[in-house]
């Protein structure tokens, strides 16, 4: 790595400086490597869907192949791959969301597994139509999940949570033919259409993908997120500590990382065991160390207040450190590039999961049926690895910055309540917060979300993006990568009120929030359109109308690109940092980020620079009012 204009996150830079002089590779190293991406790959163009095949297409050079051999133009083969990846976000999201179905549905009261929030399970079982008079609450739990369960296969209807969805976007989606059937089923007809000699129509493919997206954010996720809060409790304001800093040089370090947070909530209680503690003592450390990276420190952060390691480019880093003891993962975002890495540190890889085992990784498998057994031997094995550790190899950098974290609908309402309505009772509405949108006090809200990907600076975007945002009194609401990006940045602090303009700074002073409020991680963004739906009830207009917006300024994966789909679909404008692999045909980009208005009131617009994409946000904000009079 001899560029060193990679990431702005100092401990980054000092642990890549460390990396080198170790001789250890990094994402940036492998990145430079690969030199210019694959050209056909990158616009979409390339098609691997068929043995005739693969297909590499150049349909403007004029030369060469412009159709596959199937026939299949740059249209079809770029819409097909797209639908593909939606469908891999999609199902991604969705298993998620079942496997915490799966854990309400085995809960016990003296199990591992309790119900943490009574009152959302009554509240959701009231919305589906579970009996709750004179039932326990844990025979009430089982049928939930049951009906939860249901979803992702039912043969019949559309999803019970698109109940919750405004009746003006649910007419826009009626009309269109856009609302989704069970969650597998959407995936499944996207495997099927996008099968060699299926569907070949661009524009119908687009649609199969928006219609699919929406069983992600308003069905998997949103299934992940109610189902979550349950179980381990609905987030309220608590106070954090990000970035790799928070490793302590004298305790045993534990990184959990993924995304289900089954795994991590059982971690949580275990190094609190008074017997692991004492093993600690007994191996020269003062104590156990949590803390999070990638989604699974959202999770855990949200709920406990447990300290963020960091964002998904900096994983290999925390290892770097030196100071690792385990890094436990389960699902999703996890480098295998961890496995030999761990291997010249004394760190152990532990994956848990059956559905991503890593070869090289120690893999102890995670039984939800003796979850805390599990959880309490995972952790033991960490410990006993602390006398391993080489204080030759240790750096940890100084920096982390404080943040407050847990800013799900229920506490912002109750925020809002606490001091607007304090003396009266609280409403446990979003009016407040519609109330000065309504004056101008803040201009409109923006959602910004996702990873980090080394095509742009790290972490660049997404604090350059949003300190431009609430510097012009546009409040921010943040999940996944992104996040942690601002929580490391000190952009939840209450401090970093000094960066809101003058409408913003008064509301986060009056209402107790910092400018950039954390609503958790990837599959959270189902809060971030509750939030959404509520506010447009609460106008009494489409979603579309809303002065909203949303963007992922530095994404990667193939849930982004289902999120920015559902978030499209849903009638929110939204920001792509990063070019989707779409740009191989123009009617593709077209129905993107053009003919998508006409049907669902939003459009995706593509600017890598942060602040010509906060400006357009700013415009198309602005304009929103004006249409709404305000
Ligand atoms: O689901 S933001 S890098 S960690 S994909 Fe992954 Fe992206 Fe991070 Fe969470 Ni979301
Ligand atoms: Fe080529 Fe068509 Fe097969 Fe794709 S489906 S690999 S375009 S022949």
């Amino acid at each position: 790595m001899e560029e060193k204009n990679f990431s702005i996150d100092p401990t980054t830079e000092a642990l890549v400086i460390k990396a080198e002089k170790e001789g250890i590779e990094t994402l940036w190293d492998r990145k430079k490597i690969m030199k210019t991406p694959c050209g056909f790959g990158e616009e979409g163009l390339c098609c691997r869907i068929c043995a005739m095949g693969p297909c590499r297409i150049s349909p403007t050079a004029g030369k060469g192949a412009q159709k596959g051999i199937c026939g299949a133009t740059a249209d079809v083969i770029v819409a097909r791959n797209l639908v593909r990846m939606i469908a891999g976000g999609l199902a991604t999201h969705s298993d998620h969301g079942r496997d915490i179905a799966h854990v309400l549905h085995m809960a016990k009261r003296d199990g591992n597994y309790k119900i943490a929030d009574e009152k959302k399970l009554l509240s959701l079982a009231k919305e589906w139509e579970v009996a709750t008079e004179n039932r326990d609450i844990y025979d009430i739990a089982h049928e939930v999940a049951e009906v939860a369960l249901n979803e992702f296969g039912k043969p019949f209807g559309s999803l019970r949570l698109l109940e919750r969805v405004p009746e003006q976007r649910k007419q826009v989606w009626d009309e269109n033919k856009l609302k989704p059937g069970a969650i597998d089923k959407e995936i499944v007809t996207i495997m099927h259409s996008t099968h060699i000699g299926c569907c070949a129509d661009a524009k119908d493919l687009v649609h199969k993908g928006m219609r699919a997206s929406l069983a992600d954010g308003w069905g998997g996720s949103m299934i992940g997120t109610e189902f979550s809060d349950i179980l381990f409790g609905s987030p309220v304001p608590r106070e954090t500590e990000a970035n790799l800093g928070v490793l302590e040089e004298d305790q045993v370090n534990i990184i959990v990382h993924g995304h289900e947070p089954s795994l991590s909530e059982m971690i949580v209680l275990a190094v609190e065991d008074p017997e692991l503690l004492q093993l600690a003592k007994e191996v020269g450390a003062k104590g156990i160390n949590l803390s999070g990276m990638c989604c699974t420190a959202n999770e855990v952060t949200m709920r406990h207040g447990v300290k963020i390691a960091g964002n998904f480019a900096q994983q290999e880093l925390a290892v770097i450190t030196g100071a690792v003891e385990a890094v436990i993962v389960d699902v999703q975002c996890i480098f295998p590039a961890l496995s030999p890495l761990t291997k010249c540190y004394h760190t152990k890889f532990i994956t848990t999961s059956p559905k991503a085992k890593i070869s090289g990784a120690t893999h102890i498998e995670f039984e939800e049926e003796k979850a805390l057994a599990s959880a309490k031997q995972i952790v033991k094995e960490a410990i006993l690895n602390f006398k391993n550790r080489d204080k030759e190899k240790v750096f940890i950098p100084k920096t982390k910055s404080p943040a407050i974290v847990g800013y799900s609908v229920e506490s912002i309402k109750s925020q809002l309540d606490k001091v607007v309505n304090s003396h009266i009772d609280p409403m446990g509405t979003l009016k407040p917060l519609a109330d000065v949108i309504k004056a101008g006090v803040l201009r409109g809200a923006a959602g910004v979300v996702g990873c980090n990907n080394p095509k742009v600076k790290h972490d660049y975007g997404h604090i350059e993006l949003m300190k431009e945002l609430i510097k012009n009194d546009v409040i921010v609401v943040t999940t996944g990568c992104a996040a942690q990006a601002a929580a490391k940045a000190g952009l939840m602090s209450k401090e970093a009120r000094k960066f809101a303009g003058k409408g913003l700074a008064t509301v986060c002073e009056l209402v107790d929030i910092p400018p950039v409020l954390h609503m958790g991680s990837c599959v959270d963004i189902s809060r971030i359109l509750m939030l959404v739906a509520e506010l447009a009830e609460m106008l009494d207009v489409d979603m579309s109308a809303l002065p909203v917006v949303g963007a992922a300024p530095e994404w990667m994966s193939e849930k982004a690109v289902s999120i920015g789909t559902y978030v499209v679909t849903s009638g929110i404008d939204t920001w792509l940092g990063v070019a989707p692999p779409v740009t191989g045909s123009a009617a593709v980009v077209d129905l993107l980020t053009n003919k998508a208005e006409a049907v669902v009131g939003a459009r995706f617009y593509i600017e890598p620079d942060p602040y010509k994409a906060a400006q357009q946000m700013i415009e198309r904000i602005e304009e929103k009012r004006e249409a709404l009079g305000l």
